[in-house]
Order: structure tokens, then C-alpha cells, then sequence
């Protein structure tokens, strides 16, 4: 027979069915008979592979062709979640799998579920870079994710008596067959030590930094392909090893354990994600992390460009640098390095590179998550970085100083060096004076940064300030996970909307179908059934699909107020006790997210959660009216089975504290209602769907400032409403815990005297607008018509927009499409 010189990377089922074979065997030295279901995902997963490689190297060679310009997107979490699904959705090739694999005897969905969840985030920010990666290839644009190869992702959340308790997440253990390791693509990264300033043969002034200690960064290369297209960029992620993994002198006189002791240290650098913590400041570990990766990133990228270029003056026009946070700022101080000690670059050329090729995206106003690292520290771990920095910095003043004449003060505030005892260095202005670009992730958000965290730095460049609302990627969080919506979608308006997601609209034209609402509601109906049966495997509590089901999933913080979600549940419970025979719409409250390890109060709240849960899901009084269930490990792949099931989303932070929230796009995406206030991306969400499809609720940024500056008494709240003094009573008495009434009370006290987010306040208007999300539940047909609406207008939230404007305002890249 003819040799066929695709038959690595065809794709019709034959074809496809070999290659599985093929890669059972010989990469894992398995057969069918022996073959876990494990095995059979690992065979899938390395035969989708070799056809992304086959792109990627074609892809490689097209970028190199036209010397494309780059987006580097620095982060020091991508989130990326199970590849395989999304893998095999953007490649197409998800039917001829299916029955390649029916062929052999497997099920897809079964291998699917095989995957262990990639959890290298804590949640929105890593999301977003992920969403993000998977935008820039669909968009054609040349970009590689910069990031860190976590041997240990995210904690699992497993909850004990109704406690959360964290367990180590081991995805790596079984191996990870999409990563391709570049042993050969490593940089040696400096730490600790001093510096020594001489004078070369030239008369030149240079300085030299002796470190401590050397860690060597590993590139680990995960493939990343675009929808319907060729084009494969690169996650390039840093895994730390030791410089020579034995100290032979120690080990030749015998001390062994000194011996391993240096390879242990370093590789402690990418062992494990910090969660967003607030004792996160101290450690010097999560710094050598950030300056880790941000140094391997910024070599390579250097590399990569003098294959192709004399010398690093035009640097900024082959990339631009997108900072992800603060987490890669230390960048701006080691690109500064790495040209003017290691390229021998001036100082004033170098400045104009590094500025012009970063861009800093701030992804919080919470004053505990703004980034400092004390100046000791920092000494220790970064002595060359500290001169730069006081450089940079007081260049910076001077200018300063003309601009501002120091009005109000303003030189102290924008200073990156903070006073104090110790100093500290603030990593959010380091990332605003050395970028071209700041940006914030929702126009209300940006509009606060403006107004109040940077509000020195916008008086003095009010030029570089700009907004780009978040988005999230249509193909993961609808053609994905919700494969029958995706499906009415397509038969009425084609798949269009996949890689346009305005095109929904055109669903606006099927709203008076009565055929086409039937149908939208099976497949809610249908989806709803299915979580009812993962909740009962995870939870063994019994939900009824037809009751209304209503999910706040996210990251469990006070700013958030699931605690206010949880008092209304309450209230529900509490108006039943009291009425009996009470008809009311019968509802379905799902919670999840995990809360930080060192954040007590949030994981009360999860406590609590547990145990009015416990309390009303038994209680024979309450029937199907009422249901509380803690979903539990709330993470990406667990995401994408809530999504589509949920009727109303729960989108309820204080107004002015949650940046954009991307949840809240997923859940509306997927059909969901929102109840919301007037915070982050919930603004523009109900700007687009319409106000009579979204139940707003809740004070707003202002009034929240106006409250807290006149003198906010939760008390009086308290005091002035019945329904809330019940509920909190309630769980202050200890009914919910076994008679133990001082379980919650840290959490009733704190609302009572301090209430930092103002749940008292906007209680009363919570529960107001549940009632007209009750009133509308009963109109089953009107709500169809909202939910459609809904999905039809949220075009505006995909990642494909937020990436054309990154792409366009800030980064100046066009796309380079693959053939
Ligand atoms: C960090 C920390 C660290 C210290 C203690 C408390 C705390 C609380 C939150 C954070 C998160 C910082 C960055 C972050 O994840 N922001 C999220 O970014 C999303 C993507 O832009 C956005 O949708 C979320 O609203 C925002 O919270």
C-alpha cells in the first residue's frame, strides 16, 4: 500500500482510531484488554496532540515567515481547566473521536471525565488569561502565555462535617500528556547575593550581580489551538530545577541529605499556586516565583527576537508585554536589567524599550490585594532589582515633581517606594510607571481606578488610562458545556455565533416561536436534571428539576456576600415555619466556591452554608419548597456543569468591590437570569440585556461610599426589619448548629457591629427583588422569553471582543493567519 504521509495527523475516524491505537501502545506500553479508561484518555489525548503539533510547527514557521509581531501575556495563573473537550472543539473533530472510539469499544464522555483538572489559578484572573488564550488563537494572533508550571494547583475543597478542608491537588501524578518538556530551553535565574559596580576596559560603568543561588526555569510547552483555525500558540510554562540535582563534595563525604537538600530547595520554586491569601505579602517564596518566571519569560523573549534581529533597540515592535495583575510587575525591573547590565544597553533607550512594550491590567480596588513587598525582603531576594528600582524611581520623582508641584501630596503617593518602617515597595506603581498602557476589566471598574486607587497616576497620564471589559470564551462556556443549547442555537441561526457571538441576536427573531421557547425550555429542563443527579452523587441531597435553581458560584469572600444569599435563604425558611401551608415558588439555593485556607470568615460561611442546609433539606415542613446545597471543589470542570443548568444567577457583591466578575457572563451566556447590584461587568450585562430582564437590586458604588463616609450603623437595620432580625436570631440562637450558639457568632456579631460590606443595608432590597423573581417564575412563558433574550444580547461578553480591543488599543497586533 501507498505510505500515507497523514496518517499521524489525519483526522476521519479510521485514521483517528489507529493513531489511539498506536499511541496506547507504543507511549504507554498498554493494550485494549488491560486498558483503563485512564489509559484510553491518555491515548486520545496524545493522538489530539500530534495534530496540534502538526499546526503548531506549521504555525511557527508562518510567524518566523512574517515576522509577526507578539502578545506575550505575563500571568502568573492561566486557569486553563480539562483540554481535551475544548481541545477536540476547537480542532472539530469531536464526531469522527466519538466513533473511533465506539470502534474500540470506549465511551467519550467516560474519557473526558479521566482528565484531571489543570487548576493552575485561583479564579477570575487565571480564567480570564485562559479565555484569553484561546481568544488569541482564534483571532489568529501570534502570542505565547507566559506562566508557571505548578507542580500543585489550586487545594481540592473537600468539605468534613461541613468545614472546608483543603487536600493537596496531585495533577500531575498520573502525567500530563499535552505538555511537551523543553529540557534544552532553560535559563539559569539568579537570587539573593549582592552586586559589585566596576568599570569596564571601555570606561563604561557596569554592575555584576553575585548570587546566592541559581535555579535553572524549564520551558513546558502546552499547545493552545484556535477555533476552526490552523493557528497554535504556545503556553510556556517555567518548571524549577536544581542548576546539578547532586552536591558531589556533599555527597562524597557523606552527607547526604545535604546533598539533596539544594535540589529540594529549588524546586520548591514552581511546587505550588498561592492561594489569594492575605498573608500572601510576606513570603519570600511567592517572590522568587514572580521573579522566576518573569525572568525566564523576558529571556526567551529576547532569544526569540535576536534570532531575527541585530540588537534589542526595536524590541517593543516585535512584542508587546501584557501584565497580568501585579504578579509579573517585577518585569518592568528586569527588562531594565537585563538591557542595560546584560546588553549593555543605556539607560534612557532601554527605558523607552520597556515602557513601550509593557501594559498593566489591574484586576482589583481591595486595598489588602494591592501587591507590596517590603524592602528588606526584597533586598535579599533582588539586590540588583532594588538599585533599578530606586532608579527608576527617582528619575520618576523628578518628573514628577515639574508635573505635579506636589499638589496635595501627590509625589508621596505615587512614589514606588512606600515610607515606613520597613519601606516597601508598591509592585501596582512600579507596573503604572513602567507601562504605556493600564487598563481596568469593566468601565464601572476602570472608572473607580480613575477616581480612587490610581488616581495619581491618572491626573498625571490620564492618556494611558483605558477600559476593556472582560469576556469569556463562547466555545468552552457554550458549545462545550452546554452541547444542547449550543445545538437549538445553531439549527435557527447556524454556528455563526461561535466565532461571533453578536450574531446571537439573531435569536431575537425566534422569541415569538412557541416551538422554538418549548424547546429552550426541555433543554434548561434537561440540564437541570442532569445536576440534580451529579448533586445527589457529590452531596446526597434530593433536588426536584422543576423547582426554580438558583446558583452563586465564585470565590467565597465577605465583598461577594454569600452571607446575604444565605440570610434570604433563611428568611425563605423562617416564612415557612411560620406558614406552613405557605405556596411559594419552589426553589433550589446552589453555593460553591472555596474559601482562602487562612480566611476564617469565608470559611464560616461555608459552614454555614452546610448547616442551614442540613437544617431545611430534612425538615418534612418544607417539602420541595426549599433546598440548600453546598456544590462542592467548585472549579472549572464542575463549572461547566453548572452553568447550564442554573435559572437565575446570584451576582450580589457590595457595589464597587468586585472588578468585573466573569461568572456572571458564563451564567447569562447559558440562559440564566441575573439578580444583581450595580457592580463590576453586572452594569453593562444589564445595559445589553435590557433592564426588564435582569432584577436589579442594592445601593450603588456612590451610595455605598456616601453610607460608609456618613456613618454606617448595621444595627439599625437590624432593628428596623423584622424578617432580617428572625433570620439572624435564628442562626445566632444555634438552631443551625446542633444548639451551639456561638459556632456563628463571630460571623452575626461582625454584621452587627461592623458589616464591612453592608449586608444589613441592601438586605431589604435583596429580598424584594427575589420576590419579583418569584412573581416572573410564575409566568414561565415570560421568563423563557427573558432567559432567550438574555443569551441573544450577551454577544458583547466574549473573549473574542475583549481581545480585539486589547489587540487594537493597546497591543498594535494584526493576525497572521496559518494555511
Ligand atoms: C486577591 C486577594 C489577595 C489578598 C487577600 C484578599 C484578596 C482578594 C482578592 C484577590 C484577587 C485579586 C485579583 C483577582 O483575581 N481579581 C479578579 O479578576 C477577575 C478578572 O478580571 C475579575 O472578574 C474579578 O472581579 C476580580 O475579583
Amino acid at each position: 500500500p501507498k505510505l500515507d504521509l497523514h496518517s499521524r495527523t489525519g483526522t476521519n475516524a479510521d485514521t483517528l482510531q489507529r493513531a489511539i491505537l498506536d499511541n496506547l501502545f507504543y507511549i504507554q506500553g498498554r493494550f485494549p484488554d488491560v486498558a483503563t479508561p485512564h489509559d484510553w484518555y491518555q491515548a486520545v489525548a496524545y493522538t489530539v496532540r500530534d495534530r496540534q503539533l502538526h499546526r503548531w510547527v506549521k504555525t511557527a514557521q508562518t510567524y518566523k515567515k512574517q515576522k509577526s509581531r507578539s502578545v506575550c501575556y505575563l500571568s502568573a495563573e492561566f486557569l486553563i481547566g480539562p483540554m481535551l473537550g475544548s481541545n477536540l472543539v476547537n480542532l472539530g473533530i469531536e464526531d469522527e473521536v466519538r466513533e473511533a472510539l465506539s470502534a474500540l469499544g470506549q465511551d467519550l464522555d467516560v474519557l473526558l471525565e479521566q482528565e484531571p483538572e489543570p487548576g493552575l489559578g485561583n479564579g477570575g484572573l487565571g480564567r480570564l488569561a485562559a479565555c484569553y488564550m484561546d481568544s488569541l488563537a482564534t483571532l489568529e494572533i501570534p502570542a505565547i502565555g507566559y506562566g508557571i508550571r505548578y507542580e500543585f494547583g489550586i487545594f481540592h475543597q473537600r468539605i468534613e462535617n461541613g468545614w472546608q478542608k483543603e487536600i493537596s491537588d496531585q495533577w500531575l501524578h498520573l502525567g500530563n500528556p499535552w505538555e511537551v518538556p523543553r529540557p534544552l530551553l532553560t535559563f539559569r535565574v539568579n537570587l539573593g547575593g549582592h552586586t559589585e559596580h566596576y568599570t569596564d576596559d571601555h570606561g563604561n560603568h557596569r554592575v555584576r550581580w553575585e548570587p546566592e543561588r541559581v535555579v535553572l526555569g524549564v520551558a513546558h510547552d502546552t499547545p493552545i489551538i484556535g477555533y476552526g483555525v490552523n493557528n497554535t500558540n504556545l503556553l510556556r510554562l517555567w518548571k524549577a530545577e536544581a542548576e546539578q540535582s547532586f552536591d558531589f563534595e556533599a555527597f562524597n563525604t557523606g552527607d547526604y541529605y545535604a546533598a539533596v537538600e539544594e535540589k529540594v530547595k529549588s524546586e520548591t520554586i514552581s511546587k505550588v499556586l498561592y492561594p489569594n491569601d492575605e498573608a500572601i505579602s510576606g513570603k519570600t517564596l511567592r517572590l522568587e516565583q514572580q521573579y522566576f518566571f518573569v525572568s525566564c519569560s523576558l529571556r526567551d523573549m529576547i532569544r526569540i527576537h535576536l534570532q531575527q534581529e541585530p540588537d534589542l533597540s526595536n524590541f517593543h515592535e516585535k512584542f508587546a508585554a501584557q501584565l497580568n495583575d501585579t504578579h509579573p510587575a517585577i518585569a518592568v525591573a528586569e527588562l531594565m536589567r537585563l538591557l542595560v547590565d546584560e546588553h549593555h544597553m543605556d539607560w534612557n533607550p532601554a527605558w523607552s524599550v520597556a515602557s513601550r512594550t509593557f501594559s498593566y491590567t489591574n484586576h482589583t480596588l481591595l486595598p489588602e490585594a494591592l501587591e507590596t513587598w517590603s524592602l528588606p525582603l526584597l533586598q535579599q531576594v533582588l539586590p540588583r532589582h532594588v538599585e533599578i528600582i530606586y532608579e527608576i524611581n527617582m528619575r520618576f520623582m523628578d518628573q514628577v515633581r515639574v508635573l505635579t508641584h506636589d499638589v496635595c501630596g501627590a509625589v508621596t503617593r505615587l512614589s514606588i517606594i512606600e515610607e515606613g518602617e520597613p519601606k516597601r515597595v508598591r509592585m501596582a506603581n512600579l507596573a503604572c510607571v513602567g507601562s504605556h498602557a493600564i487598563n481596568g476589566v469593566a468601565a464601572l471598574h476602570t472608572e473607580l481606578l480613575k477616581k480612587t486607587t490610581l488616581n495619581d497616576f491618572h491626573n498625571l497620564w490620564p492618556e494611558k488610562f483605558l477600559n476593556v471589559t472582560n469576556g469569556v470564551t463562547p466555545r468552552r462556556f457554550l458549545l462545550l458545556s452546554n452541547p444542547k443549547q449550543s445545538k437549538l442555537i445553531s439549527d435557527r441561526i447556524g454556528e455563526g455565533w461561535i466565532t461571533d457571538l453578536e450574531k446571537l441576536r439573531g435569536l431575537e427573531a425566534h422569541l415569538d416561536d412557541a416551538g422554538f421557547r418549548e424547546d429552550w425550555r426541555r433543554v434548561k429542563r434537561e440540564n437541570k436534571e442532569a445536576l440534580a443527579k451529579l448533586l445527589k452523587e457529590r452531596t446526597y441531597v434530593d433536588v426536584d428539576p422543576q423547582s426554580l435553581f438558583s446558583v452563586q458560584a465564585k470565590r467565597i469572600h465577605e465583598y461577594k456576600r454569600q452571607h446575604l444569599h444565605l440570610l434570604y435563604v433563611v428568611t425563605l425558611y423562617n416564612r415557612i415555619i411560620n406558614n406552613p401551608n405557605l405556596s411559594m415558588a419552589p426553589r433550589v439555593h446552589i453555593l460553591g466556591g472555596k474559601a482562602a485556607p487562612g480566611y476564617a470568615m469565608a470559611k464560616l460561611f461555608i459552614k454555614l452554608a452546610h448547616a442551614v442546609g442540613e437544617m431545611v433539606n430534612r425538615d418534612q415542613m418544607v417539602g420541595d419548597r426549599l433546598k440548600l446545597v453546598f456544590f462542592p471543589n467548585f472549579n472549572v470542570k464542575n463549572a461547566q456543569r453548572i452553568y447550564p443548568a442554573a435559572d437565575l444567577s446570584e451576582q450580589i457583591s457590595t457595589a464597587g468591590f468586585e472588578a468585573s466578575g466573569t461568572g456572571n457572563m458564563k451564567f447569562s451566556m447559558n440562559g440564566a437570569l441575573t439578580i444583581g447590584t450595580l457592580d463590576g461587568a453586572n452594569v453593562e450585562i444589564r445595559e445589553v440585556v435590557g433592564d426588564e430582564n435582569f432584577f436589579l437590586f442594592g445601593m450603588t458604588a456612590e451610595e455605598v461610599v456616601h453610607l460608609k463616609t456618613n456613618g454606617y450603623h448595621p444595627r439599625h437595620y437590624y432593628d428596623g426589619n423584622a424578617e432580617l432580625r428572625a433570620a439572624m436570631d435564628l442562626i445566632a440562637s444555634g438552631y443551625f448548629s446542633h444548639g451551639e450558639a456561638d459556632v456563628f457568632k463571630p460571623l452575626i456579631d461582625n454584621l452587627l457591629e461592623h458589616d464591612p460590606f453592608m449586608v444589613l443595608a441592601d438586605y431589604e432590597a435583596y429580598c424584594h427583588a427575589q420576590s419579583q423573581v418569584d412573581d416572573l417564575w410564575a409566568q414561565p412563558d415570560l421568563w423563557t422569553r427573558k432567559s432567550i433574550l438574555n443569551v441573544a444580547r450577551i454577544g458583547k461578553f466574549s473573549s473574542d471582543r475583549a481581545i480585539r480591543e486589547y489587540c487594537e488599543k493597546i497591543w498594535k497586533v494584526q493576525p497572521t493567519p496559518v494555511d
